[in-house]
């Protein structure tokens, strides 16, 4: 048996009986119930961004149940509604009451059926994601092929950087730099604010004039610190992402003519829409994608085809997955438009222990696409056991 895609379907390819004759079926499967389980696990560091410090993340993990398959899916959306609107609780309730009720015991033929039953609720792509994402999850695994490849993914591993937060000082942070680069890995990003930019940025590019070096500003700027923006032109920086407000395309695109450096939009980008807008009036050159934002991995491959036809490279962006989220960014990341470090670094970096059992380590720069059948990772239920807040299961109506 093998699988394959065709016209945004899944089929199962099969041999029925005679020599050489094949049918194509499409994958159905129906999804019977779900656990939701809250997460609490501490971070190893203290990461402080331009919106605030995080020192551990609250994860809503989902897993499905279809007829002895299971399929997992990570939101990233935060406790308080500060990177976007979501937050934990709305997408709790949203899964729980709403998207699951919808879902759940209907007759699924691909994982792209899940936009559609979604499609009569506004927004909310990262409560849409975590349930897209664990559909895909168990498609692949049911199909027993690695999700890369449904998606169209062509790489055996993906290149990576990381991304520091602020720290106190330039010293501290050019020794930061310092670990991360001789850890091989291919690009350094930098969390910028006002009152903490320029220095620290020319501070790091003194000490190593060839690092490919990107700033974000998680949209802590306004189009009037022009000294801050002509400044950080003249660093050579890859890129500077999402400066501006986090639904203003309109003044990145005036930013963009202002200025040689490409800007990278983050935040702004929620749909293929959103991607084709900001390409076409200029308001950024490159295109950070995270799949749990965008409301999973079908219009992430969207977005990635719209980059592709502006020439736009793209990157595997982050939200401090833990592995269930972090093996989705990988298997996604290995599609060729994108060509440009990620920010899916090694996950011993961020955890003492992760909830799956596989390590997810990247060497010289590049992490490895877990090879097992689906995203390739299984829960670790004893690190489970000790992070779960609370869970509950969900069953059709
Ligand atoms: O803007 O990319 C961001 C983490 C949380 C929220 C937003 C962002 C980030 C990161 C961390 O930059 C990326 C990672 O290491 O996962
Ligand atoms: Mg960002």
């Amino acid at each position: 048996m093998a699988a394959g895609t065709a016209r945004g379907q899944v089929w199962w390819f099969y041999h029925t009986g005679g020599v050489g004759e094949q049918s194509m079926i499409p994958a159905m499967i129906q999804i019977e119930s779900a656990t939701l389980r809250l997460l609490e696990l501490p971070l190893k560091f203290r990461f402080e961004t331009s919106f605030g410090v995080q020192t551990k993340r609250t994860i809503l993990l989902l897993t499905l149940h279809a007829d002895g398959v299971e399929g997992h899916g990570e939101g990233v959306m935060e406790t308080l509604p500060i990177y976007r609107e979501e937050t934990v609780a709305s997408a709790e309730y949203l899964l729980r009451d709403v998207f699951l009720p919808r879902v759940l015991g209907k007759t699924l033929t691909s994982p792209h059926d899940i936009e559609g039953l979604l499609a009569p609720f506004r927004g909310n792509r990262m409560a849409k994601a975590a349930l897209e994402m664990a559909t895909w999850d168990v498609y692949a695994r049911s199909l027993g092929v690695p999700l890369k490849d449904l998606l169209g993914g062509t790489r055996s591993s993906v290149p990576v950087g990381v991304s520091l937060g602020i720290q106190k000082d330039e010293e501290a942070t050019v020794d930061l730099v310092r670990r991360h680069v001789e850890q091989g890995y291919k690009r350094i990003k930098l969390k910028i604010k006002p009152g903490w930019d320029v220095v620290p940025v020319r501070a790091v590019r003194e000490a190593f004039p060839n690092l490919t070096m990107t700033v974000d500003a998680n949209s802590a700027y306004k189009l009037s610190d022009t000294r801050v923006f002509a400044a950080l032109d003249e660093v050579g920086l890859d890129y500077i992402e999402q400066p501006l407000a986090y639904d203003d395309l309109h003044d990145h695109a005036k930013l963009q003519a202002m200025i040689a450096t490409p800007l990278c939009l983050d935040e702004s980008i929620l749909t293929a829409h959103d991607a084709r807008k900001a390409l076409e009036t200029g308001a950024g050159r490159v295109i950070n994608v995270k799949p749990a934002r965008c409301g999973g991995h079908a219009e992430s491959v969207k977005i990635h085809a719209v980059a592709s036809s502006h020439g736009v490279p793209l990157w595997m962006g982050g939200m401090l997955e833990a592995g269930v989220g972090r093996a989705h960014n990988i298997h996604l990341a290995s599609l060729p438009g994108f060509s440009k470090p990620g920010d899916v670094s090694s996950a011993s970096r961020y955890w003492e222990e992760d909830i799956v059992n596989e390590a997810l380590e990247a060497q010289g720069g590049e992490m490895p696409v877990p090879s097992g059948a689906g995203i390739g990772v299984t829960l670790n239920e004893d690190v489970l056991s000790r992070v779960t807040v609370r869970h509950e299961e969900v069953r059709a109506p």
